[in-house]
């Protein structure tokens, strides 16, 4: 065995080694190997190199580690790219003289599934997946996978697979044709095969050349259609699922597989320049960074989590075990009372079952992910668990009960966590003897579908507790964020002033309709008085009226609302009435002269409002409370604020969130529209952030603007929850 390296100081490097005589490529850019400009340069010249090289007579191309390419350099994009395109590179392989074999040894996302897509051959180790995940990112597979997958795969379900994005597991890639083969040893059997492959002769198969699937498409509009319903249902608002279906279509359509690639290339181009792509990307990157926590090293040690416990049955308690268990991790549930559990479970099942229905989960895979849920009534039986999470309802005197409890009966190295949305973590953590492994972890509902996690450090929790829940958290695949412990934690602080603003644009004049479809067609999933609707418009009501605090001018007409029962979705009638069994909002126009009437007695003259100004201003409150939210240090960034807000809250990803929204826009017209708007309404909600002002002078974004330290008091808790906060 000859071993020779092509060695790169550019990120990413190929080593090219013959074994038996077949160049073997070996992508190496750890940890997941995409094509930066090493890879690609790595690749063109080792291929050049194994057509130049008499003695080698086949080639084969795998990649170092878990990954055998997940795809274009997403940090390139939007930046001048340098060496080899990768365009230069796909074509040198795919008119390579000798055997070219893909094996696909793990992870083979956007371009790394193009990359092998050029090769005359593919075979996968059973480990492996493969997709093309660029429409996450507002892009458009650009290496010519538009053209191949559909070649392969059939157009119908390459088409699925470019707008969901989603990956496919080996197995399944081998029964759509994508791959050739399954391997437990793909190196060593593509070089085997390669070697075959050779001894047969030079006419190896292109997948440029099969046209028989796209002629069998021409014609008929349905695979064209059913995409567009897809992507309506699934991607509203986007702009590269469109880009997509008319790749697609040019593959159908076009005899000449190379206009086919020319107009690929035309329609990813105008995605690379649409801002969609860069909100998408930010938040990509936002994601990963939100893992990193600014003062807690990176090699700081973390417990593995092996096992759970859950307090609480409901809801909430039932949707976080199900989050362990299908990560395959055990999980023990306790409740005060048998009924509660018996039904707490049955609601897990059922989903579950739902699940299976749904051909999402084999009835195999449900018996194993349930097998892994334990239940008792008692505090005893959580002994054994490296993690405990209360999620009983926001009761700060129960939590301490609870936490006082758990203090006794776990393993003192065991992290306590409550599922709070806005309680005070330190007043949580005072009443045991480890507060530096009390953290408040709120997830969002249904715990089993919402990505979002805000973990919450209270003023002892150690730097440990933090790390080891920050990689549960990915385990159990949250998109996690670190708040600190003050009221309404990050996001709803940030909803507090946007439906506040809402409830003054109602009582200012327009109506909730008008509201929710302004703020809908901006793109989030749900307007405002949907969402009160859904919540319950009674929570803040009831805690004002435990507490007997009087009605915030914002919550008059919530409140007056109430008071003549209409709670919402609840009991059919809110700002909308509802048929019964059904949540689609139907209008209340008898709700017309309340609004009128609180109005005229809170001294407003109602008025036309425009869309425009009531998407201005409901965003606006959300940027301006989340610039003070960085300044004070809650959020250690701004895209941390926007992961939250995606991902919990319905903004739409392809704005990249309020914070990127806001750099959008220009920080200099922000605060000019804050500044016009705190004149017009003379409310606070729209006095310009300092932050805002100090990065508007300066010229810089919101990214560019470290977490401050502003906060100047620990805010009283006790109005803070969410109940409070309607
Ligand atoms: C494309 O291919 C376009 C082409 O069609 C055509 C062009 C002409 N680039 O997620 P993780 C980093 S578009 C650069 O924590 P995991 C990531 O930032 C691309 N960096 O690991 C992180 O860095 P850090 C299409 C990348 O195991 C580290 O790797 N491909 C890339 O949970 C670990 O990542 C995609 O969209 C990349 N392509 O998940 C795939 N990928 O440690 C995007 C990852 O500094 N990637 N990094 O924070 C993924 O979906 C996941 O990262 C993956 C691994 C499933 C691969």
């Amino acid at each position: 065995m000859s071993k020779l390296f092509t060695e790169y100081k550019l990120k990413g490097t190929v080593h090219y080694e013959i074994v038996d005589s077949i160049a073997l490529l070996t992508v190496d850019n750890p940890p997941v190997n995409p094509l930066s400009e090493g890879v690609r340069n790595g690749l063109f010249e080792g291929i050049a190199k194994a057509e130049a090289d008499e003695s080698v007579v086949g080639v084969v191309v795998t990649g170092k580690g878990r990954a055998f390419i997940a795809g274009a350099d997403i940090s390139e994009f939007g930046g001048n790219m340098s060496g080899h395109s990768l365009n230069d590179v796909f074509k040198s392989m795919e008119y390579c003289s000798k055997p070219l074999v893909a094996a696909i040894n793990g992870i083979t996302l956007g371009g790394g599934l193009e990359t092998a897509l050029c090769c005359n051959y593919r075979i996968a180790s059973k480990q492996a997946f493969v997709g093309l995940p660029e429409v996450n990112l507002g892009l458009l597979p650009g290496g010519g996978g538009t053209q191949r997958l559909p070649r392969l795969a059939g157009p119908s379900e390459a088409l699925k697979m470019m707008l969901t994005g989603a990956h496919i597991p080996a197995k399944k890639a081998l029964d759509m044709g994508i791959v050739d083969s399954l391997s437990d040893n793909v190196v060593e059997d593509s070089i085997q095969f390669a070697k075959e492959k050779a001894k047969e002769g030079t006419n190896h198969p292109k997948v440029r050349d099969l046209n028989e699937k796209m002629i069998e498409a021409r014609g008929s509009e349905n695979v064209l259609v059913e995409a567009q319903a897809l992507a309506a249902k699934t991607r509203k608002g986007q702009f590269a699922p469109g880009q997509i279906i008319k790749c697609v279509e040019a593959a159908i359509n076009l005899d000449d597989f190379d206009e086919g690639l020319k107009k690929e290339g035309e329609l990813f181009v105008e995605c690379l320049m649409h801002p969609q792509r860069e909100a998408m990307i930010h938040i990509f990157f936002g994601e990963r960074a939100a893992s990193k926590i600014s003062d807690v090293p990176a090699n700081t040690s973390s417990m593995e989590i092996k096992k759970a416990g859950i307090i609480g049955s409901g809801t909430m308690g039932g949707g976080i075990a199900m989050c362990f268990a299908n990560a395959g991790i055990p999980v023990h549930i306790i409740d005060q009372d048998e009924e509660n559990l018996r039904r707490g479970l049955s609601v897990i099942e059922k989903n579950y079952d739902f699940m299976v229905g749904k051909g999402r989960m084999t009835p195999e895979q449900k018996d194993m992910v349930f097998g892994l849920i334990s239940s008792s009534l008692e505090y005893k039986d959580l002994h054994d668990v490296d993690i405990a999470i209360e999620a009983v309802y926001e009761n700060l005197d129960l939590k301490l009960e609870i936490f006082k409890n758990l203090d006794e009966h776990t393993n003192e190295n065991a992290i306590l966590a409550s599922n709070t949305s806005g309680l005070d973590v330190d007043a949580i953590a005072s009443v045991t003897k480890r507060p530096d492994k009390v953290v408040g972890t709120h997830f969002f509902s249904p715990a089993n579908i919402m990505r979002l996690l805000e973990v919450v450090r209270g003023e002892h929790t150690s730097h440990e507790t933090l790390a080891s829940v920050m990689t549960v958290s990915k385990k159990i695949k949250k998109a996690a964020v670190v708040s600190l412990n003050a009221p309404g934690f990050i996001g709803n602080r940030m909803l507090f002033n946007y439906t506040a603003q809402a409830n003054m644009l109602l009582l200012e004049g327009a109506l909730p309709h008008q509201i929710d479809q302004a703020i809908e067609s901006f793109g989030l999933n749900m307007g405002p008085f949907r969402m009160m609707d859904l919540v319950g418009l009674d929570l803040g009501w009831r805690a004002r009226k435990l507490s007997g605090v009087e009605s915030p001018l914002h919550a008059k007409i919530g409140d007056y609302l109430c008071d003549n029962d209409r709670f919402g979705q609840k009991n059919g009638k809110g700002y909308y009435n509802y048929s019964e069994g059904s949540r689609a909002p139907n209008p209340a126009p008898e709700n017309e002269e309340v609004y009128e009437k609180i109005s005229a007695e809170n001294g407003f003259t109602r008025r036309e409002i425009s869309d425009e100004e009531i998407i201005d201003r409901c965003i606006l409150a959300l940027i301006n409370e989340g610039a003070d939210i960085l300044s004070e240090g809650v959020a250690q960034r701004a895209a941390d604020i926007d992961v939250v807000y995606i991902n919990g809250y319905g903004f739409p990803i392809w704005r990249g969130g309020p914070m990127h929204h806001a750099n959008a826009m220009g920080l200099d017209v922000v605060v000019d529209k804050l500044k016009k708007y705190h004149e017009i309404t003379g409310n606070n909600a729209y006095k310009p952030s300092e932050l805002l002002i100090k990065l508007a002078q300066s010229g810089e974004k919101l990214n560019d603007a470290p977490s401050g330290n502003d906060r100047k008091e620990k805010l009283n808790f006790s109005m803070s929850s969410v109940a409070g906060n309607f």
